[in-house]
């Protein structure tokens, strides 16, 4: 067997110049590593290709393999409104327009603003930031909101403004989400 495509997601196939080898017969891949299997048993292993996907590219590579997503950060296949980015960060199913997240708001015991955001368990390669703007539409303006931490999860991340709502003027607030910027 000549094997000469090789892949790292199963979707993109690269040609890949190859030596033949008489004994091989079969080949595999498992746990970031190839296998041949030859004749009386033989069996080589390379040396692990890559590293373990995490984060986004797992999340990717999971809905586009399982559900034949798009996985694009800005595809919305299921048409609920809510981008592929946004259904990754808040936890939600990218192929079920029911699957829709709930971000949370109420005015806490000191009069601020406490957002409560659901995240999904690994989202961890992400910036939440919530913004304030006086308008809506296309002209609208929006600047981050200054916000402090109240607790952090895997599932939950939990902000409150660091003014009370008392001294902000009224708004509109959303929220916008950023990779994070990769720390060598
Ligand atoms: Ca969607």
């Amino acid at each position: 067997m000549d094997i000469n495509l090789v892949s790292q997601d199963g979707v993109n196939w690269h040609e890949l110049p190859t030596t033949l080898q008489e004994n091989r017969n079969t080949a595999f891949f498992y746990n970031n590593r190839f296998y041949t299997l030859g004749n009386n048993g033989s069996l080589w292993k390379s040396e692990l290709v890559g590293s373990a996907e995490e984060g986004w590219a797992k999340w990717q590579r999971y809905f586009s393999l399982n559900l034949s997503i798009n996985r694009d950060d800005g595809e919305d296949q299921d048409c609920d409104g809510i981008e592929n980015i946004m259904e990754y960060a808040l936890g939600t199913d990218p192929g079920d327009p029911t699957s829709v997240p709930v971000v949370m708001a109420s005015k806490d015991g000191s009069g601020c603003l406490e957002i409560t955001i659901p995240r999904s368990y690994n989202a961890l390669d992400l910036d939440y930031i919530v913004e304030q703007s006086t308008g809506l539409g296309g002209g609208a303006v929006w600047t981050a909101l200054e916000t402090e931490p109240v607790s952090e999860t895997n599932t939950e991340l939990v902000v409150r403004t660091k003014q009370p709502l008392s001294s902000i003027s009224p708004q509109f607030l959303r929220l916008r989400i950023e990779f994070a910027p990769v720390v060598p």
